[in-house]
Parts: C-alpha cells; structure tokens; sequence
C-alpha cells in the first residue's frame, strides 16, 4: 500500500458501508458496494447497487475511475456477476478494464450469475475472496438467506409492554411504545420487501402497513408489498390495506393452499413471496400468525420493542405459540439491545434446536 492510499480491508469496509445505502430498493437484486483502488492504493472510484434494472457497484465505480482503473484493485462485497440480466456481466467489464485483482467478501449463490471469480481468474485477474467475509455476509443477510433456500428472511417484529403484553383487556392495542420506536419500525418497513399481518390484526387495527415518516406522515418513496394472511378471505373490502398507497396481496388458503392446522401454509406462502421477487419480510403480528411462524420454525429474527408500562392480568399474549409446559419454550439468543427514546429494543434469533 502506498503512502496515503487505504487497506483492502478499511475499502472493504467502506464498500460494505457504501452497499448499505441500498438497503430496502434493491430487490430482487442484492444488496452491494464497490471501492475501485489504483496500483498505488488510492482510491479512484465507488459505487453501490441502488435499485433492479440500475448500474451495478462496480459499473459505478469503474465509470468514476475510468482509465485510473487499469492496474488497480476492486474491492466488492459480493462476487462480481457473471451473466446479463438488465445490465451485462460485471466480471467483463472488471476486465475489460484491466483491473489486475479483485477482492470479495462473499461468494454469489445465485445459480443465474455465480462463477465471477472463476471467470476472472481465467482472465488472469487475481481473486481473493472472504475478506470481512462476515460482515460482508450480515449486509446482504436477507438476500443471501433467500436466494440460498429459496424463501424470503423473515423478520418478526413486535412491541410490549414490560410484562410481555401486547394489547389491553379491552383489545386496545394501538400505541404501545413511543413514537421514537414507532420511527424505528417504520425505517424495518423501508428496509423490507414486504410487510406482512394476519387477518386478526387487520379486523382489530385496520392497520394502513405503509412506511412512512411518522412526523408529517409522509409516505416513503418505495413501499414495501403488504401482506394478509387471510385464510378464509375475510380482508374487508374498505381496509386500509386495500387503499392505493401500497401494493397488498390478501393471501388465502385458496390461493395459497393450506398447511395441516387448515390455515394458509406458511411455507408455501414464503415460497410464492420468492417467486414474486420479495427477499425480505417484516413480519408485524399478530400473536396467533407470530406464534405459526415461530412454530413452524420460519423466523430467522426477533426485533421486540419493550415499553416500560404495565398492562397486567387480562390482557393479551404477545404470541400464540402452543407452549405448555418449559420444555416447549422458543429459545432465543439476543444479538443486541439498544434503548429508542424512552424504550427497548431487542434483537436475537431463534436458536436452532438440538438434534
Ligand atoms: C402493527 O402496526 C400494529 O399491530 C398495528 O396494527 C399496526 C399499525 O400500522 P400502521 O397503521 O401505523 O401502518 O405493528
């Protein structure tokens, strides 16, 4: 590395930063970023992908560093496609560049545009591949995990009281936790692909499921696809959910078949979501299609939000999961806590059973 030039590893953390910003308008595309170095380790151009049917990372940052490029080092935090799809094949353009090495954080799983490192390599550009290959990995979690098994990364989030409750005695519910929470969560609606409830929620919230700035609450400029999961297809016809503001797919045991409880099937739910192009989805409740998916194995993060009130004996359970006895309890591992305003917000994951 020359003097005054960064380290593979500081670009590749600022290619991991710079493929954030797409966060949320990338799909069915995943997420990345791009720092183009020159011979001498000065960084001569950057890039992320923003949005399907856009310029990839690297197109931006070799368009940045035209002739700069020839001898250099792109640091990508996912392999470089190999395929035309919208836009042609990345690896061509590194090489017809004459980047002399590529670095990548994680290996592409995608059968449609794996195999950039070895296209590379058989160009004789030098490939590294795994560098902060973890980080690299959590970036872009949600479309490696869909695009590997072949079902969106599902999300549970809710909010409770500091007794776990999630509604009054009354079945009022609205308004848990503060606004700065209800901020957070809108930002887990941006970042979706899709945001999902079950019919119960719909009849007792009509909840509107749009991301939106809570303070003027203005709509944000891509909505994630709501979701019901309506079995028997009771979704009213004057829901919220079926103004204009968002797409909505009210999914019924009809459409989607039904799974051995006779209520939609989960799976094949999560399946068809792939299909349609969705990588990620927020699940919002409530605590009997919360406590399905739990059961069922189909949730791969907890986001709670915990608000320091009480709501006590009577009022409802955050989740209906079939647990009798503690033995049966769902076990998680926190991955992070972190106080919203005058809240808590957890985050873990499911732990894999034993066995
Ligand atoms: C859910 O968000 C709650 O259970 C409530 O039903 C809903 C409110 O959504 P918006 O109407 O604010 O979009 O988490």
């Amino acid at each position: 590395m020359a003097s005054g030039g960064v380290s593979i590893d500081e670009a590749m953390r600022r290619a991991i930063a710079l493929g954030a910003r797409g966060l949320g308008t990338t799909s069915p595309n995943p997420i990345v970023g791009c720092v183009l170095l020159d011979a001498a380790g000065e960084v001569v151009g950057e890039g992320f992908h923003a949005y399907a049917g856009g310029p990839h990372a690297e197109i931006v940052a070799l368009a940045q560093a035209g002739e700069r490029a020839r001898g250099g080092t792109a640091i990508v935090t996912l392999e470089p496609c190999n395929h035309t799809g919208r836009t042609g094949p990345c690896t061509r353009a590194l090489i017809n560049a004459g980047v002399a090495k590529v670095v990548v954080g994680v290996a592409d799983p995608d059968p449609v545009a794996r195999g950039g490192a070895e296209t590379l390599r058989a160009a004789g550009v030098e490939v590294e591949m795994g560098v902060r290959e973890d980080e690299a990995e959590a970036g872009n979690i949600a479309w490696l995990t869909s695009v590997r098994r072949g079902w969106p990364y599902v999300t549970w989030k809710y909010a409770a009281t500091l007794d776990g409750r999630s509604a009054a005695a009354d079945g009022t519910s609205m308004w848990i936790t503060s606004e700065a929470a209800r901020m957070d969560v809108h930002a887990l609606r941006c970042a979706s692909d899709a945001v999902m409830v079950g019919i119960g929620t719909v009849l007792a919230d009509d909840p509107r499921l749009t991301a939106r700035n809570l303070r003027d609450g203005s709509l944000a400029i891509r909505q994630p696809l709501r979701v019901v999961v309506d079995s028997a297809g009771r979704t009213p016809a004057g829901a919220k959910v079926r103004d204009n503001a968002a797409a909505t797919w009210v999914a019924t045991a009809a459409q989607v078949g039904t799974g051995p409880d006779g209520q939609v099937d989960l799976q094949a739910l999560l399946a068809a979501l792939h299909v349609r192009g969705v990588r990620s989805v927020l699940l919002e409740g409530g605590p009997r299609l919360a406590g399905a998916f739990l059961a069922a194995g189909l949730v791969d993060k907890v986001v709670g939000y915990v608000a320091p009130r009480l709501l006590g004996a009577g009022a409802s359970a955050l989740v209906d999961a079939g647990v009798s006895t503690i033995s049966e309890a769902i076990d998680l591992d926190l991955t992070d806590v972190t106080r919203v305003g005058p809240d808590l917000r957890f985050t873990a994951v499911p732990r894999k059973k034993e066995g």
